[in-house]
Formats: C-alpha cells, structure tokens, sequence
C-alpha cells in the first residue's frame, strides 16, 4: 500500500470502523446506563513520560459527543470544568448554567460528580494532610461538589481518595490519617443531607473507589475490600450512606480477581457504582477501555452483575489510548467501547438462558447420589459430575466467540 495522504485517513478509519459492523444505534445505546466521564474524553494523552497527543476540547464539545454517539449520562470532577481559582465563586456559577445548558441541548443527563483532591499542589499531602487548613479546603471542596452535584441533578458522588497514603514510611500516622479522611466524608454526608432537604431532592449515594498502586507508594484504602471495612469501622457518621465504586481495573491491578470482589461488594449491599475499564494484573493502570484484554472475564463478571440485578452505572473510565486522534474519541473510541460493553452485557444474558449451562450447574448443585457418611464415598459418588466445572468454562467460550449460533470453522 501507497502512504496515505493525511487528508485521506480519517474516512478509512471511518469506512474500516463502518466495515467492522455490528455497532448500536444511539437509541440502543441509550438504553443503557452508562456514563461518560469528562475526563475519559478530554484526555490529551499525556503522562510522567508522554507529551499529550490531542488538543483541548470543551465541556460543551464533550457533552454534545456524548449525546450524538448515545451516551445518555455525564460524570466530572469538579476541576474538570471549574478552574481552581474559579471554585467557590460566581464564575462557578456561570459554568454550572453553561453545563445545564450543554446537557439539556445534547439530552444528557448528570449522573455523577467528584472531587479532586489529588492533582492540585495543594493535596501534595494528600486529602487528610497533618495540616487543618488542607484538610479544611478538602472538606469545602467536597461540599461544594454535592451542591453542584444537586444542580445538576446527579444521583452519585464518587471518591477516589488519590494521595492517601505515603511515599515516605513513618511520616505518616495511618489511623490519625483515616480519622482525618473520614471527617472530610462525614462532611459531604451531612452538607448532603442539608442541601437535599433544602431542594427536596433525594440525598446523594456517596461512592468510594479504591485503587492499589499509585499514586503514591503505598496506599492506605488500596481495595474495595479494604473499603468496605473503612465503611463499617464506625469512623463514618453516614455509613448508609456510603458504598462502592469498584473500578475492574483497579481490582486487577492487585491480583484480585474482580469478578469475587464485585461479588464481596454485592454481599455487603454496597455495590453502586461501577468504573468499566480493562487491563492487566500488576501493571499500572493502563486504563484501556472496556473487553479489549478481557473478553472472558468481563463476561462473567456482567454475569455475576445480571443475576444479582445491578444495571448501573457503568462509568466508562478509561483513556482513549495515545495512539487515536481528537477525532477517533468519538468517531472510534468511545462508540465501540459502548459497543462491546452492550455486546457482552447482552451476551451475559445468553449465558444466564443457556440451557446446557443451566442443566450442568444444577446438576452440580443437586451432586451425586451419596450411599453413605464415608469420605470415599462422598468424593466417589461426585467424580464424574466435577467435570462439569471445565465444560462450563468452554461452554462461555463458545458462547463469546458465537458458537453456540452455529458459528465454525472449515478444516
Ligand atoms: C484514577 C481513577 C479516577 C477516578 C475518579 C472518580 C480519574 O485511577 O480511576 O479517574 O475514577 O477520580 O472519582
Ligand atoms: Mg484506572
Ligand atoms: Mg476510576
């Protein structure tokens, strides 16, 4: 093939990405409640070692996108859109009329909004430094979150607490440090429960979002498991009031495996937000969107999520990757990601019909017939039902490659 002249490349991307079918309609993906972060989409792609690779975009660009590909929901931080020195002011104001305005143009709704208390200079110490007067900013800037959050008409404030936790082991007392980061959730709790009984709205689901590794050495809430014990430790004076957002990533990136801590949320009722993403298993997060490494996985986690009747939010948190151009955010990154988000959900439902699927796991859980107390009778008279556990396993592969339809190969 000949260079392509640059004029040229973007309607091959868009006739390839045509060729690749079986992509939704926007009303189809509407249907859905998935969410679109500001961030996911105004990403330039730069990091410690990369110069961004897109330009700017604009709340409103982002927002009409969103719409025209039939993402039906929107979620920020609050310096996504509010430049720092703009917070607390009438210029905040004028940007949460502009957002209001962009999202009632593009028949997007708010879902979801969050505080940054990791990028400013100001939480080099993190979000509950030693310093009163940081953790007094942090805690402001949370309540000022929920009441932009209320305007906008979002359901859920997420927290990911960024720089909680220490690149120096010592210079930081871990139980005074959580007592800290929970006055400042007790803050937005209750600031919540004043504003939604002033407007007559519903109080907000407060969500945490654990992740392992970075960006600090060593984290303090590294797990949603570790969360779900901060919520029940008593710090909390709301703990109805707060649940989880797990990211998928962010689970693997410890080694877990996402779909049990999912199902440790689920038990505990505090499953309610959910970042969809993908990646690998001890790597950095590399946030790279949704079923792109693994497919399988992902199916059995929206299993799990289908048949324990959670449908949302799904917060696509990830980054479009360096490589895809101002244009391929929408025209290419975010659309097949819905795309394959909705193919797998849809298939999770196959899985859940599958009558073979169905037949091997009662037939597990009805277990062989037992003629006695006797170890070896036990073990004996459930053998040859255990391989059962390998056929469900191809049985999912044949469903994610579509050949329970029929699908083959000519040898
Ligand atoms: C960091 C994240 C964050 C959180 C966001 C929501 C930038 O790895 O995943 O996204 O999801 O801060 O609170
Ligand atoms: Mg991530
Ligand atoms: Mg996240």
């Amino acid at each position: 093939m000949k260079p392509i002249p640059v004029a040229e490349q973007r309607s091959l991307v868009e006739r390839l990405t045509r060729a690749c079918g079986g992509s939704y309609t926007p009303e189809q993906r509407r249907k859905y409640f998935i969410s679109g972060p500001q961030w996911a989409a105004a990403y330039e792609g730069q990091a410690l070692f990369h110069a961004p690779t897109r330009t700017p975009v604009t709340f409103e660009e982002v927002i009409r996108l969103y719409g025209e590909v039939g993402v039906g929901w929107w979620a920020t931080h609050d310096t996504d859109v509010i430049p720092s020195d703009a917070l607390f002011t009438q210029e905040q104001d004028a940007i949460v009329e502009r957002i209001d305005k962009a999202l009632k143009n593009a028949g997007v709704q708010c879902s979801m909004v969050t505080t940054e208390t990791f990028h400013h200079a100001v939480f080099a110490a993190g979000p509950a430094a030693e310093s009163a007067a940081v953790r007094d900013y942090a805690g402001r800037r949370l309540e000022n979150t929920v009441g932009i959050g209320h305007r906008l008409g979002a359901s859920y404030a997420v927290y990911w607490p960024g720089s909680l936790g220490y690149q120096i082991q010592g210079a930081v007392e871990e139980t005074q440090t959580l007592r800290w980061y929970a006055e400042g959730l007790n803050r937005a709790c209750e600031a919540d429960i004043r504003i939604a009984k002033q407007l007559g709205r519903p109080t907000l689901k407060h969500c945490m979002e654990a992740k392992p590794f970075e960006p600090q050495a060593e984290i303090l809430l590294p797990t949603s498991d570790a969360m779900l014990a901060f919520i029940a430790s008593g710090l909390l004076t709301h703990p109805e009031m707060v649940g989880l957002n797990p990211e998928y990533l962010h689970e693997l990136m410890w080694g877990a495996a996402p779909r049990a801590a999912l199902g440790r949320a689920l038990l505990a009722g505090k499953l309610w937000h959910f970042d969809i993403n993908d990646g690998y298993r001890l790597k950095h997060d590399v946030d790279i969107a949704v079923g792109l490494v693994n497919p399988l996985d992902w199916l059995n986690v929206l299993v799990l999520l289908r048949s324990h009747g959670f449908n949302g939010p799904f917060n696509l948190d990830y980054k479009p990757p360096r490589t895809t151009s101002n244009h391929g955010v929408f025209g290419v990154s975010m659309p097949t990601a819905v795309d394959r988000f909705i193919t797998l959900w849809e298939m999770a439902g196959e899985v859940l019909e599958d009558p073979i699927l169905k037949e091997a796991t009662e037939a597990l859980k009805a277990g062989g017939e037992v003629s006695s107390g006797d170890v070896r009778d036990i073990f004996e008279a459930n053998k040859e039902l255990l391989s059962l556990h390998e056929l469900i396993g191809h049985r999912l592969f044949q469903i994610l490659c579509g050949l329970h339809k029929g699908r083959t190969f000519v040898v």
